[in-house]
């Protein structure tokens, strides 16, 4: 009966073995970001979710230390979302919004940008981050283009930072496997150096106290290239999938300062930081430094529906505005940019997350989370451990040669012992959906405890 699954036939059958079995064929799909041969020989299904739980193939429940992705913000299984994705199918399922428009599109937009402080107040829609970031740099360019600056063609990054995998995020992005195998990339980018060090920071709760002076790294870049030349400076503000790197005090501030100086756009990516992560809706409320450009995706949905998103400031549209009336004024887009069943999704998410005052959940737990996640700072292994909002990394020593290896062991015994963590090499990366509860707190950092209590 498997093989016939297999070749589609008997459909109910399959419908069942599909979502809730064991697959009968693991080779065909490709896994993204996997390591394919290591989990098809041990393979790790999770099948259902609901809440702050996944279950398992083999039928445990799986705490959910990760949001998913990163994206799960309201927990899972979540019934006004479906409703909301069904309701819009039946109504209209799809619609072109190049030339044309439907309405839960603009209700979105205008929802979305009701929290964003002073002028930030135009949203461009794209399915994912790094659509979303390869959207935000080619605004960024254009925008400079039609002021009458077009030599400024430069984008600036950060080492370190996760900016999706398109080429725009790997050539701004600073993590070396993502850019080495895929050629020249973007030309005519730089890097600011990341902010993280042990030596000085080391077990920092919230922001750290030192590195503040690494943001005048783009007053040495401009002396470099010219502010003439740079467009645009990204930047995630907590750096998420590289291990959590959380801002010093006022580098974020100075960033600001230094790009108003010389012209340059700022550009936040948020798609990590947003939608409640910090305890704000988005980090820019949570620090008070303002961006010119915010990127956003994952938890704009709940992850359940692909979706991304760009807000970028009154100044900026109105730069794109100047050409003839009948003229595309942007030459950008997706198909399913502004999909009427992801905005459904969406406006059903930011429902969930005002009724249930989810973000200022997060601010009411964040200090049993911090104390949690420091009291593991003893145990073996340990180097580092970081938090801000509902998030948390614990830096674990390098197994000798072998980078990358205690981390992945962490997160295979913890998957054995009933909770999802994410390794982000030697980091074990926490990130779980806000409406956590503090057993679930003490479950996450127990298991974790045990785990790096027991591992070599
Ligand atoms: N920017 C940031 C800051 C991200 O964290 C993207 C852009 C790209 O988004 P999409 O939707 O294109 O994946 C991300 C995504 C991890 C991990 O291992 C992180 C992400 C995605 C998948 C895994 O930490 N971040």
């Amino acid at each position: 009966m498997l093989q016939m699954v297999a070749r589609g036939i008997m459909w109910e059958s399959a419908v069942e073995t599909i979502h809730f079995g064991t697959p009968s064929d693991l080779d065909a799909f490709w896994m993204p970001f996997t390591a394919n041969r290591q989990f098809k020989a041990q393979p790790r299904f999770l099948v259902a979710a609901e809440g702050m739980y996944y279950t398992s193939g083999d039928g445990r429940q799986i705490l959910d230390g990760t949001a998913g992705l990163w994206c799960v913000n309201a927990g899972h299984g979540r019934q006004e979302i479906a409703e909301a994705v069904q309701a819009q199918i039946l109504r209209l399922d799809f619609a072109p919004t190049f030339q044309m428009g439907h309405p839960a599109a603009f209700d979105l937009a205008h929802r979305l940008v009701e929290p964003l402080p002073n002028d930030l107040n135009h949203v461009f829609f794209t399915n994912s981050g790094s659509e979303a970031v390869e959207t935000a740099l080619k605004i960024a360019l254009m925008y400079h283009r039609l002021r009458g600056e077009g030599s400024r063609q430069r984008l600036i990054g950060r080492e370190r930072g996760y900016h999706g995998v398109n080429f725009g995020g790997i050539s701004v992005g600073g993590i070396g496997n993502n850019r080495k195998f895929f050629g020249n990339l973007l030309t005519g980018v730089d890097h600011l150096p990341h902010t993280h060090n042990i030596e000085e920071n080391a077990f920092s709760r919230g922001q750290p106290q030192w590195g503040v002076h690494l943001a005048d790294e783009l007053e040495r870049l401009v002396v470099l290239h010219d502010a003439s030349t740079i467009a645009a400076v990204i930047v995630e503000p907590i750096a998420g999938a590289t291990g959590v790197l959380i801002p010093p005090i006022g580098y974020l501030e100075r960033l600001r300062e230094i790009c108003n100086k010389y012209g340059i756009l700022l550009i936040f990516d948020e798609v990590i930081t947003g939608f409640g992560r910090l305890g704000k809706p988005f980090a820019t409320n949570y620090f008070g430094v303002v961006p010119d450009i915010i990127t956003v995706a994952k938890g704009i949905t709940n992850g359940t529906i692909p979706m991304g998103a760009v807000f970028v400031r009154q100044g900026i549209y109105e730069t794109f505005m100047q050409g003839p009336e009948n003229a595309v004024d942007f030459f950008h887009g997706y198909t399913y940019s502004g999909h009427p069943v992801a905005c459904a999704a969406s406006l059903a998410t930011l429902d969930i997350y005002e009724k249930e005052g989810l973000f200022a959940h997060v601010e009411e737990v964040a200090d049993y989370w911090e104390n949690a996640a420091h009291s593991l700072g003893d145990l073996p292994h340990v180097l580092d451990i970081r938090n801000l909002g509902m998030l948390a990394a614990i830096e674990l020593e390098p197994i000798s040669g072998k980078p990358s290896a205690r981390g992945f062991e962490t997160f295979l015994r913890c998957y054995e012992q009933g909770v999802l963590v994410r390794a982000a090499g030697d980091n074990i990366a926490l990130s779980p959906p806000l409406i956590i509860e503090k057993h679930h707190i003490d479950q996450l950092f127990g298991t974790l405890a045990e785990v790096l209590s027991q591992i070599n």
